[in-house]
């Protein structure tokens, strides 16, 4: 592979920038993608350049047309309910010969937005306030896509969130053992195993399918450093028809944990019920009513799936040679799947009190 810092450098001066460039450095904490951070020599804005993983996204043409609508979409319905779109939705910066994306030597897709300052993300929350804000801002987002044509959305990657697919997927990682690693994670493998009847549980419900954002990790959303509002959801790549209960449990399964995701000390790994309620208040202040009682009983399920698909999906990963998720140390994938399945386990402890929750705040108790 091509020295990706270097590249972004070269790739960044295509874009149509105010100067010239006096830095792009390496950005963020996400596990598929590469991201930059760009500033101008004298300039106070700054920019956001990404490499689209070609190992996750097969069209990323596809996938930059669905950024192009979304973004669009959310910046009319933004503005028409009085807010900033320049602040509270992405905006695409085009290169200097037009387009919003362009390939490098290797046919990898970049492209680039505008940075927004004066935000903050969080990789572990430290109060309840922080996921009611995300869950405020990400049921806002799944609102002000209520309307958006669903059928016009590429799905940049099939069957994302198809539990019972991802755990084919995880037995013929399992079977081919590429990497030689089965013998060292037999308990987890067994732990994904022993619960695969539960994986069709919610594609075989028929819930209805809307325009969901399917990655509603909270460090997916930027919160405004001023007030601490949830202000912009980002990282629009896996934005497709989905189920709300992928949302909602996703986020809970990252931002309800009381540790980090790839967490390797298990003793503080736990599921936060307050930091659940938290989150639902303000998920469901925002979507609440356009969602329908089988949907809002789905949502425990959500956190439950989600938890299990992403236990699968680093432990086949971890099998097959880490060829999709970013690593640092070569047992990386292997910590996130054992954290995801202490996490997991400690929820199916607490199951009914998670949809407890939701019925006190539908009133439905
Ligand atoms: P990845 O696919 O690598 O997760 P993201 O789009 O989530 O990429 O971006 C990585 C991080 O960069 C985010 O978690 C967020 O902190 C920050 N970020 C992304 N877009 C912007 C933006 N437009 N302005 C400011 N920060 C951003
Ligand atoms: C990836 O790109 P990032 O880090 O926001 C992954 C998600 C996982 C997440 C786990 C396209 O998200 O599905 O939940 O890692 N994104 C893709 O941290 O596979
Ligand atoms: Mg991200």
């Amino acid at each position: 592979m091509s020295d990706i810092p270097e590249t972004a450098r070269q790739i960044a001066g295509l874009f149509a920038l105010p100067g010239e460039i006096e830095s792009c450095e390496a950005y963020g904490c996400g596990h598929v993608n590469h991201t930059f951070r760009v500033h101008c020599r004298g300039r106070a804005e700054d920019y956001v350049l990404q490499r689209i993983s070609a190992i996750a996204f097969h069209h990323p043409e596809q996938v930059m047309e669905n950024v192009v609508r979304v973004t669009a979409h959310l910046q009319r319905a933004v503005a028409a309910r009085g807010g900033d779109p320049a602040r509270e939705t992405l905006t695409l910066i085009p290169l200097k010969r037009g387009g919003y994306c362009t390939y490098d030597r290797e046919g990898v897709c970049w492209r680039m937005y505008r940075f927004i300052p004066d935000t903050v993300t969080y990789q572990l929350p430290d109060t309840p306030e922080v996921l009611r804000q995300a869950g405020a801002a990400f049921g806002s987002f799944q609102a002000m896509l209520a309307d958006f044509p669903a059928g016009e959305l590429y799905e940049t990657i099939p069957r994302f969130h198809d539990t019972p697919h991802r755990l084919a997927d995880f037995r013929r990682a399992l079977r081919e053992d590429s990497a030689g690693r089965a013998r060292t994670c037999g308990e987890e493998i067994e732990a994904i195993l022993s619960r695969a009847d539960r994986a069709g549980e919610l594609m075989d419900a028929g819930l209805p399918l809307r325009v969901t954002h399917n990655d509603t990790k909270l460090n997916n959303v930027l919160m405004d450093s001023a007030t601490g509002r949830g202000l912009c959801v980002v990282d629009l790549d896996t934005v497709m028809p989905g189920l709300a209960a992928w949302d909602f449990g996703d986020a809970v399964r990252f931002g309800a944990n009381t540790a980090l995701e790839g967490e390797r000390d298990l003793s503080k790994v736990r599921f936060s019920l307050p930091m659940y309620r938290a989150w639902a208040e303000g998920y469901l202040e925002q979507a609440g009513s356009m969602l329908t009682p089988g949907e809002l009983d789905s949502l425990p399920i959500g956190c439950w799936m989600m938890t299990y698909e992403l236990a699968s999906r680093f432990l086949a990963d971890y099998l097959s040679g880490d060829v999709y998720f970013h690593i640092e140390l070569p047992d990386d994938n292997l910590a996130r799947a054992r954290c995801q399945l202490a996490l997991l386990a400690d929820m199916e402890r607490h199951g009914n009190e998670m949809l407890q929750v939701i019925h006190e705040l539908t009133g439905r108790v």
